[in-house]
């Protein structure tokens, strides 16, 4: 295909290029300033991920400046260029132009990035040859937000080690929890062998600052428990294709894997032969994949195999699977998403809130060094409000990952426009209290706060093979997002917003205004319509879309949020409730057990109230729940509007898909109002003061 025909394509690719489109920059003086350098190109390494690093500089710079970035050997013709290779890769500028200190501190992801003018040329120098492909795309990055890049003096290091999605995709093609299409990676029980998009995502995903990526489904089906042996050719070329962008592939396996075939009949972590066939089945898969990340594994949990059964515990389970995987390299990514999907809650005692601390904090220092436990933000099931994890701050000697949710499953399904980015700040800025007054989740998850061997955060995908990867468009801000955050937690919301919306539409300052502010009152939008004051769910059993105030799976126990004529909300206090309260530590456990300090936006999580209590913002809970769900619903309307005033300024293909996403948005937040506001008016027998008509 020729060039000018590519660039075609991209423009009108119905969002494909997602924020490598690279959009073609005004002109003024920093176009200039981009002319002026980026003419020429050095890039010596042979390496494939260096050579990667080429292609995406030439591309990005062809489409945003529309100029050829040459590739010269020697000192560019007009004297300036753009330089990037590993510091032992040979190129005597890189060398010349960054100090021994630098190479010391750049660290194996990091990278150096530096304007000589003496020297005419911007450097990018790196230990790792992933190092560098980061800083190049670093560079792309501050061209397409049209920033200076005549003074940058910088080394650039990841704050977490590892920056994980998990796939939820299921081998017939079919992904749980995927709202952007079908699978990428598989279709009908085959691997689509799909090279190109692979590629793309692999781009994607590095651009964003991805190093770690899980194949297949925590819920491993029969088929898919074979990933590790029969279609072990198929999986690691995939990986191959991941490699050259620095991403390690993972697979998600069966904790029953041994007995799947017949060869073992036991899946017994202690037993000698289920041992051995997990050091067997490691061995082969290093074999296959040199680079192998490791397993990813739900046990125990929503009627999965697991160390339960032979009467072990999470700690003989992972162990095994770590030694297994020790003599490579390897580690074992164990969930701590455990709970009784059984239990009746009936004494209002029992409480699923409880279970993830009440398993894993007794097994503190108990799992191998190549073991993290892997623990989702909250202690429910990504809802769109609940508190974090007691667990954070609880495992002092245990590497752990946090689990975020990029797939919207509680949050709008991409159907309905939800930032994800600022809740997941919120969370990473929590401070549990574990060493003193400065203990925030974001200093676990990076391992400083106890000098983990390994720590990093996770989450699950929201891609798909629908063109434009998320389904929603505005979708794509959440997985770029969460690639940014987790590279750099010290990123605000409104930055990471802000060069999504550049890198995907251009740098049009009303475009970049109308997007912002959608993304970024999305969250507090969607929240005001849905489930009130941290009480979670409401939303339909099983596919959970769409309002259903008493829905929850297992509702053969009543309701889970004990809403009567009277009152609402789960007593999770330490004298009257579930004693979940005490889970945190000192006053984060007495600010959420008092009703005066608990938090407004958290009352229904942790009290059961009056709807005539009066809360911190001086509303009664009804009125509350009445005044968000009618101004929620208001305010979806208004972002279709918002949006609308981009018609003709946004490219047409874009436009359209978010507009129409924006539409459905708006109605369906009208029979979330409808029902909630229904549903607790014939409760609670209380008229709003509003006087808005309730149906
Ligand atoms: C992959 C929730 C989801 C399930 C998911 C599970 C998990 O229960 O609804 O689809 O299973 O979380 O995180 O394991």
């Amino acid at each position: 295909m020729s060039h000018s025909k590519a660039i075609h394509n991209r423009i009108a690719d119905g969002g494909y290029a997602a924020w490598l489109s690279y959009p073609s920059l005004p002109s003024g003086r920093l176009q200039d300033q981009y002319v002026k350098w980026c003419g020429a190109v050095q890039a010596t390494d042979e390496d494939d991920t260096v050579q990667a690093a080429l292609r995406e500089w030439q591309r990005g710079i062809e489409s945003m400046l529309g100029i050829q970035a040459v590739k010269v050997r020697e000192q560019a013709p007009t004297g300036l260029s753009v330089v990037f290779g590993t510091f032992q890769g040979g190129n005597p500028l890189i060398g010349s132009v960054f100090g021994e200190e630098t190479v010391r501190i750049v660290g194996p992801e990091g990278f150096a990035i530096r304007t000589s003018q003496e020297q005419g040329c911007i450097a990018i120098g790196a230990v790792s040859p992933a190092g560098v492909l980061y800083g190049v795309f670093h560079l792309l990055r501050l061209i397409g937000n049209l920033e200076e890049i005549e003074g940058l003096d910088e080394v650039i290091i990841p704050v977490n080690g590892l920056r994980m999605i998990n796939h939820w995709d299921n081998f017939d093609g079919s992904v749980e929890r995927g709202y952007a299409g079908r699978s990428f990676f598989y279709d009908n029980n085959h691997f689509t062998n799909d090279v190109e998009r692979i590629r793309d995502y692999a781009r994607l995903m590095s651009s964003a600052g991805i190093n770690a990526i899980a194949i297949n489904n925590v819920n491993v089906h029969a088929l898919e428990t074979l990933f590790i042996s029969k279609y072990l050719p198929e999986v690691a070329s995939i990986a191959d294709q991941f490699r050259v962008y620095g991403i390690k592939l993972f697979l998600s396996v069966n904790f029953a894997g041994p007995m799947h075939e017949g060869e073992v009949c036991t899946a017994d972590p202690l037993d000698l032969g289920v041992r051995k066939w997990w050091q067997d089945t490691a061995a082969g898969v290093y074999a296959a994949i040199p680079d192998f990340g490791g397993f990813v594994v739900k046990a125990d949990s929503e009627n999965r195999p697991g160390p339960f059964t032979y009467g072990r515990d999470h700690a003989d389970g992972a162990n095994m699977l770590a030694e297994a995987l020790e003599p490579f390299g390897g580690i074992v990514i164990w969930r701590c998403f455990v709970y009784n999907c059984k239990q009746d809650w009936r004494d209002r005692k029992t409480d699923r809130a409880r279970a993830a601390y009440d398993h894993f904090k007794p097994l503190d220092g108990k799992f191998k060094d190549n073991v993290i436990l892997q623990i989702k933000n909250g202690p429910m099931d990504f809802q769109v409000r609940e508190p974090v994890s007691p667990l954070f701050g609880a495992l002092e000697r245990t590497n752990q990952v946090i689990e975020f949710q990029i797939a919207q499953e509680y949050t709008g399904q991409q159907r309905h426009v939800c930032y994800l980015v600022p809740q997941w700040k919120e969370v990473l800025e929590f401070n549990t209290y574990a060493q003193g007054a400065a203990s925030p989740v974001k200093h676990i998850v990076d391992g400083s706060l106890w000098g983990n061997r390994h720590s990093g955060i996770a989450a699950v995908s929201n891609v798909g093979n629908d063109r434009n990867w998320t389904g929603h468009l505005l979708a794509q801000a959440n997985l770029y997002g969460y690639g940014r955050l987790a590279w750099n937690p010290e990123l605000t919301a409104e930055e990471i917003a802000s060069e999504w919306i550049s890198l995907t539409f251009g740098t049009d300052p009303d475009v970049s205004s109308v997007v912002s502010r959608i993304l970024l009152d999305s969250l507090e939008i969607y929240e005001s319509y849905t489930a009130p004051l941290g009480v979670g769910w409401m939303i339909n059993p099983e596919h959970h879309y769409g309002p259903n105030v008493d829905g929850y799976e297992y509702s053969q126990w009543g309701t889970y949020h004990y809403a009567d004529h009277q009152g609402i909300g789960v007593d999770r206090t330490v004298k009257t409730g579930t004693g979940y309260s005490a889970q945190y530590i000192g006053l984060n456990s007495e600010r959420y057990d008092s009703l005066e300090t608990c938090p407004d936006e958290l009352l229904l999580f942790f009290h059961h109230v009056p709807y005539t209590h009066v809360l911190h913002s001086g509303k009664t809970v009804i009125q509350h729940i009445y005044d968000t769900h009618f101004e929620g619903a208001e305010r979806a309307a208004e972002l279709l509007a918002s949006w609308s005033s981009l018609k003709g300024t946004v490219r047409e293909d874009l436009y359209m898909q978010v507009e129409e996403r924006l539409r459905g948005q708006a109605s369906h937040a009208k029979e979330w109002r409808d029902q909630i506001s229904t549903y607790f008016y014939r409760k609670s027998g209380i008229e709003d003061t509003g006087k808005r008509t309730i149906y």
